[in-house]
């Protein structure tokens, strides 16, 4: 018995569009829970991108222009719409149809989500839950939109059947009264009006019980009123219930606008993430000029001249890391300016921008640590802006304040003195990634992170160290955090086990700003020798060296220390990263058979 037969096909259709809209609303709202989970819909329109052949890309390009990819998801979204409509039309004679093609839906949405570069298994999570609930909308819709018209009998005579209609509206949990709904239903006619023609004013809404396909509901109305209330015939007693419907429409209407908004709101991320990948990166001004030769000496375990995005250190107070609309962004510049301006993302790309290696590290980083990359980026310089803006004299410092309410303190000095400190757009010639600050972020080479790299950059407010105070500072890090001068061995390995003789010991060494002028190397105490250096475009990058040492058998300590270009020797005095950044000589054991 088909029970759903007796809805019209639009009743089929609107249930399983609005199924289908529970089903993308679910999924958006795990989504941005479960932060680096894929959206479907966004991965399906990654898929179509990357499979568009180039004419049509074009086509799409020219036609629509930076919003070809608005057009994209738009498209994905009205294709997902009508299967979901046909879905609903076919549920109507058995709900496995429409499950069935629910979950080729969802299979759909998987391969896009697993085949994405990168994806992990928490990709699946949203899509699965999405058509879990998706078919459990469906089927609660599809419920709804029949009743059993003996509920109804039911309901007037707990009502009291000696109160006629308004006895009826006491009806089987629902809130709106049954002899309301068939007032209803016998006022619009249409298909649902054969089965329950019965007058409101009588309780006899009622199953006839008389037989019949379901589309074919014979009873006389002057018959079932004349029959007991509570009598079922288990014959056909379906009706279309088209308010109950509509009820649950409307209710999954809100549960899809709901969540998808609660999934943009703690997501934030497809609309970052997908700006980000839209964004066409301008040509700078100032271009980094080709990396002289030499800059890599390209030996295994040695740190690469520059480091790869998804190998770069990440170091912020971000439990979860700021998805930023670059369309919503805006850089306000206020304090002690005499023009305040909010610069736009648009604008910021307009202005002139200039290209550097720069060599970011962290205050934490310990002596020998991790906390350091190398990337060639891609900005406005900071300079420019606040001249724009009208530095007032007497400001010392720049309190750089970011999406998520991380601040800095940058001395103003070191800004303006001609150094290519940058509000960033790019990193090795990729918009900026998300964890790294996307859209837009400082980078001032010679200071430590937290004193000037803020990253979801949204505020500088030009002030005074004696008058403001940034995140650290009170937290017992240096108010001023100048990069320290030092050198790091990667080569061997620390504990490493080396086979005797001709050994290359290798490493970097950094002294942003200033520049690395001499790296010397020494084994178990003995005479420092000098280490070969690698080129480096300027003063702003840590510098590769090495040097080949014969090793005898046993046990033994290399060291290394940096002179820089300053003609400072790295002290040999060890310090903890707190509070201005750590100091001593890298040392490592290793073991030579
Ligand atoms: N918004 C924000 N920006 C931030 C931080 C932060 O916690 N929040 N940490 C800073 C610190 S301490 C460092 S060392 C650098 C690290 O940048 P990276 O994660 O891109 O390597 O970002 C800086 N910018
Ligand atoms: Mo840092």
């Amino acid at each position: 018995m088909q029970k759903n037969d007796v809805m019209p096909a639009w009743a089929g259709a609107l249930a399983g569009v609005v199924a289908g809209a529970v089903a993308l609303g679910v999924a958006q709202l795990v989504a941005g829970v479960l932060k680096p989970a894929a959206f479907p819909v966004v991965a399906v329109g990654n898929v179509v991108v990357d499979n568009t052949p180039a004419w049509l890309k074009e086509f799409a390009i020219s036609n629509f222009g930076s919003n070809d990819k608005t057009v994209l998801i738009a498209g994905v979204l009205v294709v997902l719409a009508v299967v979901a409509a046909v879905i609903g039309v076919l549920a109507r004679h058995r709900v496995a149809y429409g499950l069935v093609g629910l979950g080729v839906f969802g299979v759909v949405g998987i391969a896009a989500v697993v085949t994405r570069p990168g994806a992990g298994a928490l990709d699946v999570v949203p899509t699965v839950v999405g058509v879990g609930v998706g078919a459990w909308a469906l089927t609660w819709l599809l419920a709804r939109g029949v009743r059993e018209s003996y509920e109804g009998a039911g309901a007037a005579v707990l009502g009291s059947s000696a109160s006629g209609a308004s006895g009826a509206s006491g009806g089987s949990g629902a809130s709106g009264g049954s002899g309301v709904r068939a007032a209803a239903r016998s006022a619009s006619g249409a298909t649902a009006a054969s089965g329950v023609k019965a007058p409101a004013s009588s309780a006899s809404d009622v199953e006839s019980g008389s037989g019949g396909s379901p589309t074919d509901f014979s009873g006389a109305p002057g018959d079932e009123a004349e029959r007991p209330a509570v009598m079922r015939t288990g014959a056909e007693p379906y009706s279309f219930d088209r308010r109950r419907l509509l009820g649950g429409v409307a209710g999954g209407v809100v549960v899809a606008g709901a969540a998808t908004l609660a999934g943009r709101v703690l997501g934030g991320r497809q609309t970052a993430e997908t700006a980000r990948v839209a964004v066409a990166l301008p040509r700078p001004r100032v271009a980094a000029k080709p990396l002289p030769q030499g800059t890599d000496f390209g030996i295994r375990g040695l740190s690469p001249f520059v480091t790869k995005n998804q190998d770069f250190y990440r170091v912020d107070t971000a439990l979860i890391v700021p998805h930023v609309d670059p369309r919503q962004w805006t850089l306000r510049i206020h304090g002690m300016v005499d023009r305040p301006v909010e610069i736009t993302y648009a604008d910021l790309l307009k202005r002139p921008l200039t290209e550097s290696y720069v060599t970011l590290t962290c205050v934490s980083n310990e002596v020998g640590g991790e906390y350091i990359g190398n990337a060639r980026w891609l900005g406005a310089r900071m300079a420019d802006l606040l001249r724009d803006a009208g530095l007032q004299s007497g400001a010392d410092m720049l309190l750089s304040t970011s999406d998520d309410g991380f601040t800095a303190g940058t001395p103003v000095d070191v800004v303006m003195d001609g150094r290519d400190a940058l509000f960033a757009i790019a990193m090795n010639g990729e918009a900026l990634p998300v964890e790294h600050g996307f859209p837009v972020r400082q980078v001032v080479p010679g200071l430590y992170g937290y004193v000037s790299a803020t990253k979801w950059v949204v505020d500088v407010k030009v002030t005074r160290f004696d008058r403001d105070e940034a995140y650290w500072t009170p937290r017992g890090w240096s108010a001023k955090g100048p990069i320290k001068t030092e050198s790091r061995i990667d080569l061997p390995k620390p504990g490493a086990s080396v086979t005797a003789g001709r050994t290359t010991i290798a490493g970097v060494a950094w002294a942003q700003h200033t520049g690395i002028d001499a790296v010397e190397v020494r084994v178990d105490r003995s005479e420092w020798r000098q280490a070969k250096l690698a080129q480096v475009p300027g003063p702003d990058t840590w510098r590769q060296w090495s040097l080949d040492w014969d090793l005898t058998a046993g046990k033994h300590t290399i060291e290394v220390r940096a002179t820089d270009a300053a003609g400072r020797t790295q002290t040999e005095q060890q310090a903890p990263p707190a509070p201005d950044g750590a100091s001593g000589w890298h040392s490592i054991q290793i073991n030579v058979a």
